[in-house]
């Protein structure tokens, strides 16, 4: 059906709502994006990230039935670059205040409601961020939000890669944009792929196996003995494709609320900061590091504070 709202009404109300950028497109994903995926999979990059083998990522369409347009936002949540230490574990940028999950539904519940009266039908809309299966950044880049880097993430003309996506499906047709081409956009740089600690990356592509962020944040295992030594002090997620990469440099730091770290648990985790949790562990509900849990966040520390010690004894 054909939405009775603008595409600048749509703008216009979603940036009020507090995403920074919003592109629409038709819900279909590429072929060459389909491609890559499987061979992704074919490789075994996934790691046990299983909820990762799920064909219904490349068919949006299925998810609501006879949905016309895919409205994808963006979020910027940029933090300063902070330096490691040895008595304590970083948090990567995006963990350090409120759960993005959370800041995205409720958004995208008023964004839906919004749809509905305007329209004057219910059941029109389906949001999504992260843990839907959908991918995700295939449809930023077919909305125009961005292109591809070689460190895989979504880079956005003025925020760079430290941004945040959502969308929602809906069965409203409105007047979209021809999709850019995917085209390789990094040209000769290889900052990102330089910088990787673990060398994870191969250009567009990542292997689980060997990232950190993967091992801090999604494996339930261990942290393989050689891939913890290579860790320079994280203990939550990993920036460092991204502060390596020069479209960070320019773009200012988010100044949304839910991102600061006083809204959450903060920059660094501290022996004092572990014992807290321990005591109640509730302090970690509506943080990103919920996901870890406080036994996973105890040994990435206990790992990290003992190969500190070993290089000063050295
Ligand atoms: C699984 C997952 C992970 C896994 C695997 C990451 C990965 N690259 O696949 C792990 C746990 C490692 C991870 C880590 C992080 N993640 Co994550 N993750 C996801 C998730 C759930 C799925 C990603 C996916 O589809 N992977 C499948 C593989 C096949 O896709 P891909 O690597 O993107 O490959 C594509 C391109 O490289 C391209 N391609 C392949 N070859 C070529 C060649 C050329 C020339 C070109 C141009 C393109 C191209 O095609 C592929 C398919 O589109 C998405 C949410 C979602 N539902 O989409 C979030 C998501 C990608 N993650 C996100 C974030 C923030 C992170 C971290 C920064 C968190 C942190 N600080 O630790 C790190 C970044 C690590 C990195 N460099 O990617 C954001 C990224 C936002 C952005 N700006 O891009 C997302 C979109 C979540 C969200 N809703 O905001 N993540
Ligand atoms: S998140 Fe860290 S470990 Fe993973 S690819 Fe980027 S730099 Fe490498
Ligand atoms: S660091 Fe360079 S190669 Fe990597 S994503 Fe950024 S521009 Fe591309």
């Amino acid at each position: 059906m054909k939405a009775n709202i603008s595409v600048d009404e749509v703008k216009t109300f979603a940036l009020s709502l507090g995403w920074d950028d919003v592109g629409l497109t038709n819900p279909t994903i590429p072929e060459e994006d389909i491609q890559a995926y499987r061979t992704w999979l074919e490789h075994n990059h996934h790691g046990e990230m299983a909820y990762m083998e799920n064909d219904l990522r490349c068919y949006p369409e299925q998810l609501l039935p006879g949905a016309k347009t895919a409205i994808i936002f963006i979020t910027h949540y940029k933090q300063p670059s902070q330096p490691f230490r040895s008595d304590a574990g970083l948090v990567a940028s995006y963990a350090r205040g409120r759960d993005y999950h959370n800041v995205h539904h409720k958004r995208l519940k008023k964004m839906i409601r919004w749809l509905e009266e305007k329209s004057g039908q219910q059941g029109i809309a389906k949001g999504f961020s992260d843990s839907t299966p959908i991918m995700e950044k295939a449809l930023a880049v077919k909305a125009g939000l961005g292109w591809f880097g070689k460190n895989t993430l979504l880079i956005h003309r003025r925020f760079g890669t430290f941004t945040l996506l959502s969308g929602l499906l809906t069965t409203l047709e409105f007047p979209t944009l021809t999709p850019p081409e995917r085209l390789p956009r990094c040209g000769s740089c290889r900052r990102c792929l330089d910088a990787c600690p673990t060398q994870a990356l191969t250009p567009y592509q990542l292997n689980a196996h060997k990232c950190l962020s993967y091992h801090l944040i999604e494996s339930k295992k261990e942290v393989p003995s050689h891939i913890a030594e290579k860790n320079p002090g994280y203990a939550f997620g990993c920036d460092i494709c991204q502060d390596a990469c020069p479209h960070n440099k320019r773009p200012p730091l988010s100044l949304a609320p839910e991102f600061q770290p006083s809204q959450g648990l903060g920059e660094y985790l501290e022996e004092d900061d572990l014992l807290t949790i321990e005591e109640n562990p509730t302090k970690l509900f509506g943080t990103p590091l919920k996901r870890a849990g406080i036994k996973r966040l105890r040994k990435t520390f206990a790992s990290h504070t003992e190969q500190c010690l070993m290089v000063e004894k050295d």
